[in-house]
């Protein structure tokens, strides 16, 4: 056995059967590895960012990794944004990198760059190899680095993976949360309960059906509002659940919403700040005078914490929660007429499934969806946690490889899918049920929010030369169907309401291109 086929084994062995790559000739013996390990199964993005934004869908779906395989420090630099995504979003994720030959970095060729400081600026977790045989433990420390809700980040030299070597084990990782501080929990318990307002921010893995239920049964005893982040990584929505409250983008709102609570006890999530620094607004969206208790670290299991916290507060987990407290059925009515930002929401939630994933860039367009969704029929729902654009498109590759049986949905602004465009070329090729709603206002609209909100009223030909995409207008339509993905455009809600139901009910990919009225502003 060869170094590459004790990593691919030890991945193997780990449960990793999916592995999203661009390589190159440093890779090749991974390559060849992936088929030799039985069950493996190699899915090509035509750019690094399409790979790592795959590797975070599929993660933040399963909860486990999936690994990329990228070509040196070039190859690693492409996939760079939308990892960041997933370092914020705290996805479970393993990047292998292949590396020039030990014996060949001294003679500096073109591709050698500094792959150890380009992977430092995402990897909570990263190491070069340095022998064949350590191959297995250094990729079982990577996955079990990884399961904290990190990136791990392995940088595997060519000759390391070409030797033979003789390992009797392969390695397994070694994964376990560190134990819950039960003191603090209970500290937290006493402030929430001898507070005038309490809220609760929840993230990450508490924003799954057990951490809302915990977090249902801490409102029914505390009257606390129960709170998530702007860019929730992955959410459980519907009926039945938690209807969780989501902190506004702008700050104004958020500091409306944020600034009535005396305590915020923060579980799986960070303090709230905003997405900006506005002059003469501060930074921190909480009260100087509001009480913060973190109840977990990214050791812990914000889970355990919060079921933890539910019982010192008197709820017993197995009882039922007040109806008042979980969301009844609603749907919006069906709109009429040309598609506006508003209409585009209306509609979706009007239509969306049973078990839809929703993975939601639609920007400016899908501000007014969240709200909607509390009493629809229970989905899933992702956004772009790090901010970088270009995240939608794969991230749904990912989601939908993860959980084929679930429709994938995705609110895509224009200008954030042509940053990984290629993302429909795999989704052709794997027949993946991802339907694209390309959100098409032909600008960078929420930059002209964003200067309106500054106070800037006109604008001059360069700043519109870098806002407006109108010129020439893009064909969604020719663009999809160019890599293989069948599309139409829709100009009123019914139009949109009648492709969407015939998207959803033809498994594979369809885009639709939304041709939303012209904003003045
Ligand atoms: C990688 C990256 N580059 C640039 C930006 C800055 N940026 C934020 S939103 C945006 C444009 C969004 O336009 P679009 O996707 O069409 O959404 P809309 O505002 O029109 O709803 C840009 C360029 C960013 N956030 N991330
Ligand atoms: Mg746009």
């Amino acid at each position: 056995m060869n170094g590459a086929q004790l990593l691919v084994k030890t991945a193997k062995k780990a449960g990793i059967e999916l592995c999203f790559a661009n390589v190159g000739t440093t890779e090749l013996p991974i390559v060849l590895a992936l088929d030799s390990e039985s069950g493996m199964r190699a899915i090509l993005g035509l750019f690094e960012g399409v790979c790592t934004g795959a590797a975070d869908g599929y993660g933040r779906m399963r909860g486990k990794p999936a690994m990329t395989l990228l070509h040196l420090g070039p190859g690693l630099a492409n996939g760079i944004a939308n990892l960041h995504n997933a370092r914020r979003a705290k996805t479970p994720l393993v990047n292998l990198i292949g590396e020039h030959a030990t014996w060949h970095r001294a003679a500096d060729p073109p591709l050698a760059a500094d792959i150890e400081a380009l992977a430092g600026t995402v990897s909570g977790w990263q190491k070069t190899n340095q022998s064949p045989a350590a191959l297995s433990c250094d990729m079982a420390e990577a996955i079990t680095a990884s399961m904290y809700g990190q990136i791990a980040t392995l940088i595997v030299p060519n000759n390391y993976q070409w030797e033979e070597c003789t390992v009797s084990e392969i390695a397994t990782p070694q994964f376990s949360f560190a134990p819950i501080d039960r003191r603090s929990i209970e500290e937290a318990a006493r402030i929430m309960q001898s507070s005038k307002k309490a809220g609760l921010i929840i993230g990450g893995r508490a924003l799954r059906k057990r951490g809302l239920h915990a977090g249902a049964h801490i409102k029914a005893m505390t009257q606390c509002d129960v709170l998530t982040t702007t860019f929730p990584s992955y959410i459980e929505r519907g009926t039945g659940l938690l209807d969780v409250k989501q902190i506004p983008y702008f700050p104004e709102p958020a500091i409306d919403m944020l600034s009535r609570y005396e305590t915020v006890v923060l579980a799986g999530a960070k303090e709230p700040v905003t997405f900006f620094g506005y002059s003469g607004i501060p930074s921190r969206l909480l009260t100087d005078k509001a009480q913060r208790v973190e109840i977990a670290t990214d050791r812990q299991d914000v889970v355990e914490a919060l079921e933890y916290l539910a019982g010192t507060v008197g709820a017993t987990l197995d009882s039922t929660i007040p109806s008042n407290i979980l969301t009844e059925p609603a749907r919006p009515d069906m709109p009429q007429g040309d598609l506006t930002a508003e209409k585009v929401c209306l509609t979706l939630a009007a239509i969306q499934p049973e078990n839809a994933i929703i993975v939601d860039e639609g920007l400016t367009t899908s501000l007014t969806y969240y709200p909607l969704t509390a009493g629809l029929p229970p989905h899933a729902f992702l956004t772009v946690a790090g901010g970088s654009i270009g995240y939608g498109m794969p991230c749904a590759i990912g989601a939908a490889l993860a959980c084929p049986e679930q429709p994938v949905i995705n609110l895509q602004a224009d200008g954030s899918a042509m940053y990984t465009i290629q993302a429909l070329w795999t989704q052709a090729r794997e027949a993946l049920d991802i339907t694209t709603l390309i959100c098409s206002n032909r600008s960078y609209q929420i930059l002209k929010v964003e200067l309106a909100h500054a106070g800037i009223t006109s604008i001059g030909s360069n700043t519109l030369s870098l806002i407006e995409l109108d010129r020439p207008p893009i064909d969604w339509v020719k663009i999809a169907e160019g890599m293989g993905v069948p599309a139409v455009a829709v100009r009123t809600a019914e139009e949109l309401a009648k492709e969407l139901r015939k998207a959803l009910a033809d498994p594979g990919p369809h885009l639709i291109e939304l041709a939303l009225a012209q904003s003045s502003n």
